[in-house]
């Protein structure tokens, strides 16, 4: 089984983009299934085959440890790597190709902690790979674009793992604003063109040093748009994911790929 974690700031768009692609994988007749590791969802928009909050019940630990909804999700991710012996023999009995795994709404619950890298030795490490969704919102600006490219670099960092940075809700960009944030993606050039000919300041300064830095160590990442509510982008996610576990060779029994 391979395991592609959906990771991105919270309201990016993880749960819809974790529906939309389970469901292209479901046309194109590959097995998957969907797993929700965020406790504290209230509404997730797909049926998840294991849910962490069969396990882990956020109120509960509110009021036993007496903590607000923040303090109660750190303990409630601490409790999922805790609790793994429970819950992950599940997962793995499932017979099936793809697991696609919905992490916690607040992204560094699960980027900046321990216990979700324990949680990915659990269910192994060298069948895993992480598709990061950068926000639109953020990225937009060339400011914005490189903090995301960080927060992107960040999230390979913490995990050591490969990864694939989507561009999420890429319908709520006009065409230009594709264009050009796919160029940024592809041309560092001409990223830092788009910084230095608004302004000068201190904040541009420092954009400019990170997206050197981020260059120099090989974080700086081609964007791949997608949106889940017009359904575009998932072969590419699916190319990706495959290249990557299987180099090339199709696990499914998809008869073809349009
Ligand atoms: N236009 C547009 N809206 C989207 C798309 N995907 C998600 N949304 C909207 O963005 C909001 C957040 O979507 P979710 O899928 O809940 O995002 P999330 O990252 O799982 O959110 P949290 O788990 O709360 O962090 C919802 O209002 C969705 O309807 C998309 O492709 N296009
Ligand atoms: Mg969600």
């Amino acid at each position: 089984m391979h395991y592609v974690y959906f990771i991105g700031t919270a309201g990016s768009g993880k749960s819809s983009l974790v529906q939309a692609f389970s469901e292209w994988l479901d046309v194109n007749g590959i097995n998957s299934i969907i797993v929700n590791l965020d406790p504290g969802a209230d509404f997730i928009p797909y049926e998840a085959d294991v849910d962490i909050r069969d396990w882990v019940h956020l109120d509960e630990i509110m009021s036993e440890y007496s903590l607000g909804p923040n303090g109660a999700q750190i303990v409630a991710s601490d409790l999922m790597a805790v609790n793994a012996k429970e819950w992950v023999p599940v997962i793995k009995g499932m017979e099936t190709d793809y697991c696609l795994i919905d992490t916690p709404g607040q992204m560094e619950l699960f980027a900046f902690r321990q216990s979700s890298n324990a949680l990915v030795e659990e269910l192994g490490r060298e069948d895993s790979m992480l598709v990061f969704l950068s926000d639109p919102t953020l990225a937009r600006t060339p400011n914005g674009f490189v903090s995301d490219m960080m927060l992107c670099g960040i999230t390979q960092f913490r995990f050591s793992l490969p990864i694939l940075n989507v561009l999420s809700k890429s319908d709520l960009l006009k065409e230009e604003e594709l264009e050009e944030l796919s160029t940024w993606s592809r041309d560092a050039y001409a990223l830092y063109n788009a910084l230095t000919e608004r302004d000068m300041s201190s904040q541009t300064v420092i954009s400019v040093e990170f997206l050197k830095a981020m260059e120099n160590v090989g974080m700086y990442k081609e964007l791949t748009p997608v949106s889940a509510l017009e359904g575009t982008g998932m072969e590419d996610i699916y190319n990706t994911v495959q290249q990557h576990f299987e180099g090339g060779e199709d696990a499914g029994s998809r008869p073809s790929l349009e």
